[in-house]
């Protein structure tokens, strides 16, 4: 008998909780033997119990095999971000690929964000030195830019993407993207069968706003990476098509790009398909590819036939897009 792999689920704040129901129903539909555990995280707890991050929740994320995370709210960097540093996730992979039957400025746009995940303006080091003046330090380093250039160089030579951008700002970042482009540069040397170029984020937003067929893989550093991975959202129709992976040596979390959107928790409004796809992923990373593989031919055919959320152009609640994501399973 195989043992169900043991999931933390966290769904966060917001529709955290819509999402991530519609997600489980998914995974408990494809037949693979998983072993739920639910823990509380979020803006909720913070005013509940005074952490937003209990202990408890720290503790299941870190035995678990793989961790479910619905949303983060105003309490994102004691949540989500705390979750990667403690399970070393550096790894932030960001899809952007574009669906057939939803309205997008790219119908045909395929991405691939690699976020370096751990250090930048995210480091969390911050001061505020007096009423007037605040401060917040970038940190990067060799061994994280080191290891998140080989992680976006492998994802491109196993998937067979052509190029990998390196994106950064050292016109004006002298010293941080001068060390993070060094870094880039030596590991494109081992890998001569990928392509290997470099642009400066600003102008890189303009290039994918007017021809996102430009870039293939992107890798970056964590804020311009969390930026980036919101517009390319918008090229392909929406955040609640994104999903994402964190992933380390040892754990691995997977959450939707998208935020708790207050202003629909609760109604069923909720677009599921990036928790569906974060579902997806998640199974691929415990080795169940043709189940992965099944949800997102599912997942794909419903919203093409409109079996799908507004926003989608369906008139399906969160619920309903999960069972009929489900019927074509
Ligand atoms: N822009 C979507 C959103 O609000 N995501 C939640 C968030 O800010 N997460 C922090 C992060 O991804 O670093």
């Amino acid at each position: 008998m195989t043992m169900a792999a043991k999931i933390a689920v966290i769904p966060g704040d917001g529709i955290g909780s819509e999402v991530t129901e519609a997600c489980l129903q998914v995974l408990e539909a494809s037949g693979v033997a998983l072993e739920f555990q639910n823990y509380h995280a979020g803006d909720y707890c913070l005013e509940r119990f005074g952490r937003a991050l209990p202990e408890e929740t720290l503790a299941g994320a870190l035995e678990a095999q793989a961790v479910l995370f619905g949303a983060a709210g105003a309490s994102a960097a004691e949540v989500i971000l705390r979750l990667r540093a403690e399970l070393g996730t550096y790894v932030n992979l960001r899809p952007a690929k574009a669906f057939r039957g939803v309205e997008c400025l790219y119908p045909s746009c395929d991405i691939m964000i690699v976020r370096e995940n751990t250090e930048c303006l995210y480091a969390g080091i911050e001061s505020r030195l007096t009423a007037d003046v605040a401060t917040a330090t970038r940190l990067i380093t060799r061994g994280a830019s080191r290891r998140i250039a080989l992680s976006a160089f492998e994802y491109a030579r196993q998937n067979g993407r052509k190029k990998v951008t390196a994106v950064h700002k050292v016109n004006v970042l002298r010293k941080t993207d001068a060390l993070f482009l060094e870094c880039c540069r030596e590991v494109a040397k081992d890998y001569p069968q990928v392509a290997y170029e470099e642009g400066l984020v600003d102008s890189v937003a303009m290039r994918l706003v007017m021809d996102p067929s430009a870039y293939d893989v992107i890798v970056t550093t964590n804020l311009f990476g969390d930026i980036l991975s919101d517009l390319a959202a918008g090229l392909i129709g929406g955040l609640g098509l994104c999903p994402s992976a964190n992933l380390g040596d040892e754990h691995a979390l997977f959450e939707p790009v998208h935020g708790s959107a207050p202003d629909i928790a609760g109604q069923g409004l909720a677009n599921p398909s990036a928790s569906i796809m974060c579902g997806a992923m998640l199974l691929r990373h415990l080795g169940h590819t043709a189940q992965a593989e099944k949800i997102e031919k599912a997942l794909a055919a419903a919203i093409a036939a409109k079996e799908a959320t507004p926003d989608l152009g369906g008139g399906l609640k969160t619920m309903q897009m999960a069972q009929a994501v489900i019927a074509r399973m």
